[in-house]
């Protein structure tokens, strides 16, 4: 860690600490010494990455009451931490695409003049790092040094986001090296908006409950975020960067910057393909990308959890990378049963935010074990017993992990050419109409699957649960320009592949289909695997092959036999259910869809609207 001048009291030679400034780079220096001028730290430290780095900052949160070690039996070199409630998850309705105009930044994100919003942000963040330290942390998304790796320098007053970040990103010296002396770096700013007067105390979990603004400038590739420390609010490479400034580059470079999980998957004979798939916040991306699959011989090891870049190689096929190193998972849900990879990959070197504590020093959450244990310190500090009515780890409750401590990591998880897919599965928690499993048409009915998905909303977005929205891709939260603009995007891709016959399939897939009674009528987790057998199998074969599928009114659908249910107890009426097409429900839902294309206006493309009135004609003639 270097340590260097503070910008307040002077110290008369911040060199004789040992700290020289690693970098030369002029626009990096400039940055970080306007950043300063204007959060007024008490200093300036450079991260370098190193373990003691890791080590000494956990160590610091101890002492100041943000951290909490868990039992280094139990659970070693691992962390617990509470957030204040009122910081739990990413804010939407404060997340805002400052492009210079508007109709960049479309219907369904938040929009300001850049220049009015640098104002308005410029008096938050005035003085606002007062007290504190202001941590520098350059960073890779993408393994250091490769050519698809980006690179972007977070300046910030949280020594939590430094630690995950060293977790989910490559950050330290090394990234300086390779950036060099070239202005093409994302720059971050971020504070919790919490100056600190000489006489307060801190408190542990410092935010700004009045001001929260997460900012992004695509044009000049900037992000400023005020007043939140949690999660895709604070830690800037993942959706700010890897996402909503990525996809905008995305687009002018002619690439994809995609929520979506990476899988390798192993048939029993060997064979392997890769698949991507987009789920929405807290919709099983995790869980499918290190499942355990049921099925005898089929093996499921992970590339990804939650971003894949992907790019024409050479030969005509699309590579996709993780640009991430860690895992931010959702921890409620996860247990040996679920996602036995995941609970694995936690077992040491993990740092564990608003779950509960046991009285033995380990963490605990919903469904972690059953029963559960008859009293617990839950996530709001309060004593919790299993009689207790309330919830002992907040929803969105999450654990920060190397991806390299998944038992299942695959050994090519870093390689810079990326694996090649096969396969893009889109899906979303829709209780009816949507089927376990579709493949689209084509491409372009593929992408009109992408941009009407829905889903019910999650914890992991302040808000409402279970409200089904739209969420194009999964991506609504996350597109950084006008969806209507990244719906003709995809087309393009598309329509620009080098080899068509080499593009990805593309599917639409349901794991949260309920009876009546409000039950989930397919058990899901590892009988997933299930799905992911007829989706090998699928793309082995030409699209039109009718062995494993009947072409229907909305796409390929799984014959009733081609789902393997070899071991599974499941009744042929709920299979029935799960695998129909539900005229009746798509036709319902078709003046939903043009509301949902309305709002897109002249931007929509036509290959959309298109797609749409084949559906409702194929429909119409069907019933
Ligand atoms: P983000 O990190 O927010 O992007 O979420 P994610 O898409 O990685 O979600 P994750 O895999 O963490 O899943 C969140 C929750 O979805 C889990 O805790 C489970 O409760 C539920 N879930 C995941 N897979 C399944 C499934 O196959 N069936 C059912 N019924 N629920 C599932
Ligand atoms: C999501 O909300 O999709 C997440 C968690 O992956 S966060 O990093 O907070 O965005
Ligand atoms: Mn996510």
């Amino acid at each position: 860690m270097t340590v260097l001048l503070p910008t307040e009291s002077p110290q008369p030679d911040a060199t004789q600490q040992g700290a020289a400034i690693p970098t030369t780079n002029a626009k990096l220096l400039k940055f970080v010494e306007e950043m300063a001028a204007r959060c007024t730290p008490s200093r300036v430290v450079w991260a370098n990455g190193s373990a003691a780095e890791y080590d000494e900052l956990c160590h610091l949160m101890v002492q100041t009451g943000t951290f909490i070690k868990l039992d280094e039996a139990k659970r070693p070199n691992s962390y617990f931490c509470r957030s204040d409630p009122a910081d739990v998850a990413r804010v939407e309705q404060s997340t805002f695409i400052c492009s210079e105009r508007r109709s960049d930044a479309g219907p369904t994100n938040n929009w300001a003049e850049p220049a009015e919003m640098k104002d308005k942000l410029a008096k938050l963040f005035a003085g606002c790092m007062k007290g504190r330290t202001m941590y520098v942390i350059p960073y890779s998304m993408g393994p250091i040094g490769s050519p698809i790796a980006k690179i972007g320098v977070e300046v910030t007053d949280s020594p939590y986001v430094v630690v995950n970040m060293h977790i989910m990103t490559r950050v330290g010296t090394k990234v300086l090296e390779v950036l060099g002396n070239s202005e093409d770096f994302v720059r971050g700013l971020h504070s919790v908006g919490a100056p600190l007067d000489e006489t307060a105390a801190d408190v542990p979990w410092p935010c700004n409950a009045e001001h929260k603004y997460i900012c992004h400038f695509p044009e000049t590739r900037e992000i400023q975020s005020f007043g939140s420390g949690y999660g895709g609010n604070a830690l800037l490479g993942k959706k700010c960067h890897a996402l909503r400034i990525a996809s905008v580059q995305a687009r002018d470079e002619g690439w994809l910057a995609e929520h979506m999980l990476i899988l390798k998957l192993t048939s029993p004979q060997g064979v392997v393909k890769y698949i991507a798939a987009a789920f929405p916040s807290a919709c099983g991306k995790t869980n499918l990308a290190m499942m355990e699959p049921t099925l005898l011989g089929w093996k499921v090891e992970t590339i990804g959890d939650d971003i894949a870049w992907m790019k024409f190689g050479a030969d005509g096929q699309l590579y996709a990378i993780n640009p991430e190193a860690g895992f931010f998972g959702v921890a409620p849900g996860t247990s040996m049963k679920s996602n036995p990879n995941a609970m694995r990959t936690i077992t040491q070197g993990a740092i564990f935010t608003n779950c509960a504590i046991t009285s033995d020093g380990d963490v605990w959450w919903e469904d972690m074990t059953k029963p559960a244990p008859d009293h617990l310190i839950d996530w709001t500090r309060r004593y919790w017993t299993h009689k207790s009515k309330r919830k002992a780890a907040h929803p969105n409750a999450r654990f920060t992990v190397p991806a390299k401590q998944c038992p299942v990591i695959a050994a090519e998880w870093e390689d810079p050419r990326g694996v090649p897919i096969s396969a893009i599965l889109f899906g979303g928690r829709r209780a009816c109409v949507v089927p376990l499993a579709n493949e689209a048409l084509s491409w372009q009915h593929g992408t009109f699957l992408g941009s009407i998905m829905a889903s019910e909303t999650t914890a992991a977005a302040a808000g409402k649960v279970g409200a089904l929205r739209r969420d194009p891709m999964a991506m609504l939260p996350f597109c950084g320009y006008h969806m209507g603009d990244y719906f003709a995007h995809w087309l393009k891709i598309g329509k620009d592949a080098p080899k068509l016959e080499k593009l990805p399939r593309i599917f639409y897939v349901n794991w949260f289909r309920k009876n009546a009674e409000g039950k989930f009528l397919w058990p899901g987790y590892g009988e997933n695997g299930r799905v992911l057998k007829w989706v090998f199998e699928r793309v082995c074969k030409p699209a039109s092959d009718t062995a494993l599928a009947v072409k229907t009114a909305i796409g390929y659908l799984p014959k009733p036999e081609a789902i393997d249910r070899s071991g599974l107890s499941i009744d042929d009426k709920n299979m029935k259910e799960l695998l129909k097409v539900d005229v009746e429900g798509w036709l319902a839902e078709i003046p939903s869809i043009k509301e949902h294309y309305a709002k897109f206006g002249d931007r929509l493309p036509q290959g959309l609207t298109d797609e749409l009135e084949s559906l409702e004609h194929r429909l119409k003639s069907n019933s």
